[in-house]
């Protein structure tokens, strides 16, 4: 019986370990790598509706050789209503989500202002960045804009496929200093680095040697333990020791002088927050007035449905053209359509529905909108059913006749239906 028992388990355990087995050789036989989404879909969904909205976006190349630049510009808005969980954007950086230097950073701007440290942004206002970027790495890499809130995290925008081609090796970074030189900074004082520290680490390791070329431990604790300490260490040894000593004095003072000689001019580190930086000085909410009366979603699905009411203020017909959440663009094709080459996965060209498109001057009206997408899906902001805020938040964009837009942002309470 016992051994019955025995046999059972042994098989069973074997049965397992086959199914595993198989399990792990089949998923690395039809695992195909895909680069797709790059951490931001992880992110709760009700945090990515309401901090950060990026619009605009124009990126002047997909393709580059290695040197060439591209820039990536557009706008944001920093939402009203930012939740809870992110401190405000007191100090905040602009940086560029991509997997480590593929393409280096030449300059970054915010309206205007150069921005190499921490900026302060304003609840409730729009700017505009640019980021001028050198291929460095061929390869064809997923690059986001990115916002890191200090006391909140990186708040990710939308990413584009760029392609850089070429050899890594022809990569130059160059860059000409206030005393007039012009150096390399992919390579400059690599050898100073690796010269300085073999030098000291090859010293460490003589100075070792020295010692370790007669019997280390036993021999020694022994003779310590009969009081003949003193004859371990011989008047030789006492000579390198100084020798050594005097040395090292001698090679700091001179490693000190010559890196003085060498470079007379040497400044700190420049660092600190570079203070708050004004939006830019328009006033879009003004123009139009959008309340959210009610706004669902449906579980599962790929439809945010809101029930709004707008009043236009402006003196022209206004339509509505688009809803941004996420970085995910539902558009009103009517009325607008993509020419900035936006990702794919992150546009809906037909997305956007409406119970009416046109609001007159002066007029106050209910609108139903509804935003349906794939991308509702596979961004996750379907898993804001998940999140312990079910709010959500996006920028809904009106046309004026002239085709100019007045981004106005919408949010609150979003309740799920189930059937
Ligand atoms: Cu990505």
């Amino acid at each position: 019986m016992e051994n019955m028992k025995g046999t059972h388990i042994t098989n069973r355990a074997k049965k397992w370990l086959a199914i595993g087995f198989t399990a792990v050789i089949a998923s690395s036989v039809f695992y195909i790598p895909t680069v797709a989404a790059h951490g931001e879909k992880a992110q709760a969904a009700f945090l990515r509706m309401r901090t950060i909205h990026w619009y605009d976006m124009v990126w002047s190349k997909d393709t580059i050789a290695v040197n060439e630049t591209y820039t990536i510009s557009g706008k944001f808005r920093v939402f009203e209503d930012w939740p809870e969980a992110v401190e405000v954007p007191h100090v905040s950086f602009l940086n560029a989500g991509q997997p480590g230097p593929v393409t280096t950073r030449l300059t970054s701007y915010i309206n205007g202002m150069f921005v190499p440290r921490s900026i302060g942004l304003e609840l409730g206002g729009d700017y505009e960045f640019e980021m001028t970027m050198q291929g460095r790495r061929p390869g064809t890499w997923h690059v986001h804009t990115l916002l890191n809130v200090q006391g909140g995290g990186p708040l990710i925008g939308p990413g584009k496929y760029i392609t850089i081609t070429g050899d890594m090796a022809d990569f130059e970074n160059k860059v000409t200093d206030l005393t007039g030189n012009t150096v390399n900074l992919e390579t400059m004082a690599t050898g100073t680095v690796i010269g300085w520290h073999l030098f000291w680490y090859v010293l460490g390791i003589a100075w070792i040697v020295w010692w370790a070329r007669r019997p280390m431990f036993l021999p020694r604790y022994m003779r310590v333990e009969a009081g003949e300490a003193n004859d371990l260490v011989t008047a030789q040894d006492k000579k390198v020791t100084i020798g050594v000593l005097v040395g090292v004095l001698l090679i700091v003072l001179f490693g000190y002088k010559s890196a003085e000689e060498k470079f007379p001019v040497t400044i700190p580190l420049q660092a600190g927050l570079l203070g708050t930086i004004e939006p830019l000085p328009v006033d879009y909410n003004s123009m139009v007035s959008a309340k959210v009366l009610k706004a669902n979603y449906r579980v599962p699905g790929r439809t945010i449905t809101m029930t709004v009411e707008l009043t236009n203020h402006t003196d022209q017909v206004l339509s509505i053209g688009e809803f941004n959440t996420g970085g995910i663009r539902f558009m009103n094709a009517n009325v607008r359509s993509d020419d900035t080459g936006y990702p794919e996965e992150l546009l809906a060209p037909e997305g956007l529905e409406m119970s009416q498109q046109d609001i007159a001057p002066g007029e106050t009206v209910v609108v139903d909108i509804s935003a349906t997408d794939a991308a509702w899906e596979v961004q996750r902001m379907a898993d804001v059913i998940y999140d312990p805020d079910s709010r959500f938040a996006g920028l809904i964009f009106f046309i004026d006749p002239e085709g100019n837009e007045i981004p106005i942002p919408v949010g609150g309470p979003l309740v799920p239906t189930f059937v």
